[in-house]
């Protein structure tokens, strides 16, 4: 029997525009198609030059790739000497037409509130928070958690600790006191940086607060480094606490700082999972494989040139923020366009708007992010220029086709090509996804896999799957931006990723492959439902709920049903203007039975004011699993939502639910 069944077809296809054809890197679908055999037929040479092209070394390595999926082992360019802040940003100063260009350009949520630094610039405060550490103490090896909003001096401090071979691991912003203090704990982190705090909607959020609370309880930490954010003068409370700009001020303006030779296979970060299930897992990377990987894909992907203007709006705090903000682009030497706010304030043109005042070139984000604004309506992107964008992008979950075909209408206008990037935090970086001007896209399918990369779909007894039949998604060989190890934890990277398919990368979501080689993701395969037999991937539902004009989001869960097994059971979010009636709660249900058929008929449906996320925008279905479930006692953490509120909100409305 097939591990998914699967239930939507999509059929339409758009190619690559003429326009860019012929400046991209990779051009046509037989030029990838070359480069995509020639990668897995010599990985050796691939790898090799792809990493000398990329990146300064100080020394080349040894062994290009090696790897053993059964100990698990994994090393790249074994033996190679090279920094990683020496990578973003100290070989650029040799550059003349990069040296004194745009490295960052910050947009507080407050018009008046912006930054620019230089690639000069970033460099010597890089050198001061570099020199700042050292003097606090802080060697090769030691771990420093970062708990900071989206301001540049955030990337200052991860490469500040890049620099000096400290291992970074930066605890997303918007993360409650409790979630950052395991995570400080786990990695025994020495010193903690943090700020004041950030606006968000208008409103001011402190972040002093959590921190100094979390820390309460964390003997590792001796200091705690606080950024002023907002320019008023700052209380501390914890005695451990001190001042950046008093750390500063001891400094020079030249400061330098050298910066350590790191081996490759050093590591140069911790970064926790978003804790979509369960304890949160440190999943570490090292400096050589993850920095090749990140510019290597950066440059592919988003086809980077140094002109661009590239925008990412993912969080720091989240990998996509570490590899498409702060690694890739700048390793490649880029313009970082930042935004503190959210993209609803003060209204929901807000982001059009910042496209068309910066010229943002290259815009990268998440299908939730979409799909608030799309529930907003066209007449905002229509509000503003921007025909300066030439690519989209989108991660984090799969992007419902109506939610791509609107990105690519209402804001690219029909001249951008969507990238629809697949990938994990453990992987690193980007790993099934179109390059934008060589490769066909196909709403909803995250395409082909990029050159290095050899995914393949399994059924449950490690036979492959046929085409269009659905199974788990596994890897067959190493790539270099691959996680090398859960921190503190060895055994647990085995038997989470290479126990369940001996011999492979396993990666927990489902998929399929299409006629034409392209991969449809179709979700975690923990969030499987088992109706009668038939095992439905809860993206395919979700999308079929989506594509009704009275839905803005869709959840959908099983819960344990007597005759199914499981039933279906959807959490749905309405647009403006439509009320929660039973008739739509009639009209919905067959929606679904002529779309998808009658095995999909959903048992109950709930008219949710919101969703459990993540800060990434990804739906905490273990949450509402439980609440489908009506069990509330035991809702598991909720430290790492978005809006914690709307568990409760959804509690009650499933009590009164008939
Ligand atoms: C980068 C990131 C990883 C999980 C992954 C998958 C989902 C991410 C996706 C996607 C379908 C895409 N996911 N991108 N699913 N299409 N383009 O998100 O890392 O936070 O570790 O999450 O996200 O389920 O396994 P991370």
């Amino acid at each position: 029997m097939a591990e998914l069944t699967s239930l939507l077809k999509e059929g339409r296809i758009f190619y690559p525009p003429q326009e860019g054809k012929d400046q991209a890197y990779i051009s046509s679908r037989y030029k990838y198609k070359q480069i995509y055999q020639y990668s897995l037929d010599d990985p050796d040479e691939f790898w090799a030059e792809r990493a000398k092209e990329l990146i300064t070394w100080f020394k080349y390595w040894d062994r290009t790739c090696y790897w053993d999926f059964y100990k698990p082992e994994i090393k790249f360019f074994e033996g190679g000497k090279l920094n990683a802040c020496f990578n973003c940003v100290d070989r650029h100063l040799d550059n003349p037409a990069i040296k004194n260009k745009a490295a960052i350009i910050w947009q507080g949520e407050p018009d008046r509130d912006t930054k620019v630094y230089t690639y000069h610039m970033l460099h010597s405060e890089i050198c001061k928070f570099a020199k700042i550490l050292k003097n606090l103490g802080v060697e090769k090896g030691d771990r420093v958690t970062i708990y900071l909003p989206t301001m540049p001096e955030a990337v200052a401090a991860m490469l500040a600790c890049a620099r000096i071979g400290a291992i970074h691991s930066v605890v997303f912003g918007g993360f409650s006191s409790e979630a950052l203090k395991v995570r400080i704990l786990d990695a025994q982190a020495k010193v903690v940086i943090t700020c004041d705090g950030t606006y968000r909607g208008g409103r001011r959020i402190t972040l002093l607060d959590r921190a100094e609370e979390a820390i309460r309880d964390c003997d590792c930490v001796e200091h705690c480094i606080v950024l002023n954010r907002f320019g008023d003068p700052i209380e501390l409370k914890d005695n451990r606490c001190i001042l950046y700009d008093d750390l500063k001020k001891d400094l020079s303006v030249a400061e330098y700082c050298e910066y350590e030779v790191m081996d490759a296979e050093d590591p140069l970060f911790i970064l926790y999972t978003s804790g979509t299930t369960g304890k949160p897992k440190g999943v570490y990377h090292t400096t050589g494989g993850y920095l090749v990987y990140a510019a290597h894909t950066t440059q592919w992907v988003f086809d980077l040139k140094p002109d661009d203007i590239y925008w990412c709006t993912a969080d720091i705090g989240w990998i996509t923020g570490h590899s498409y903000v702060v690694y890739g682009p700048l390793a490649l030497g880029a313009t970082v366009f930042m935004y503190e706010g959210v993209p609803t304030y003060p209204n929901p043109g807000r982001w059009w708007e910042l496209v068309d005042r910066y010229g943002i070139t290259i815009l990268y984000t998440a299908p939730t992010a979409i799909r608030v604004l799309m529930r907003e309506g066209d007449q905002w992107p229509k509000k503003y220029n921007l025909s300066s964008l030439r690519i989209l992008g989108t991660v984090g979950e799969p992007i419902n086709p109506e939610a791509w075909v609107w990105f690519y209408v209402n804001v690219g206008r029909k001249r951008c090509p969507v990238v629809d990037t697949w990938w994990q935090t453990e992987t690193g970086g980007h790993m099934i996804a179109p390059i934008p001007f060589a490769v066909p896209q196909k709403p909803g399918s995250a395409t082909y896999p990029l050159p290095g990369v050899e995914p393949v779909i399994l059924r449950a007894d490690g036979t492959e799957a046929d085409i269009n039949e659905g199974g788990h998604l596994c890897i067959k060989r190493a790539w270099p931006g691959m996680a090398r190890g859960v921190w503190g934890d060895e055994k647990r990277f085995k038997e989470v990723y290479f126990s369940r398919f001996p011999g492979y990368y396993y990666t927990g979501d489902g998929a399929r492959k299409d006629e034409d080689g392209y991969f449809w993701i179709m979700g975690r395969l923990d969030d499987v439902i088992n109706v009668s037999g038939h095992r439905l991937g809860t993206m395919e539902l979700e999308s079929a709920f989506v594509e009704h004009p009275a839905v803005a989001e869709a959840a959908v869960v099983g819960f344990p049903h007597d005759i199914k097994g499981e039933g279906i059971f959807a959490y749905i979010v309405l647009k403006e203007g439509f009320d929660p009636t039973s008739e739509l709660k009639k009209e919905l249900v067959s929606h679904i039975r002529k779309v998808i058929g009658p095995i999909a008929t959903p048992d109950f449906i709930l008219f949710a004011p919101g969703l459990p996320k993540t800060r990434s925008g990804k739906i905490m279905r273990r949450i509402l699993r439980k609440i489908a479930a009506q069990q509330f006692e035991d809702l598991g953490d909720t430290s790492t939502l978005a809006e914690p509120e709307v568990v409760e909100k959804l509690v009650d409305l499933r009590k009164n639910l008939k």
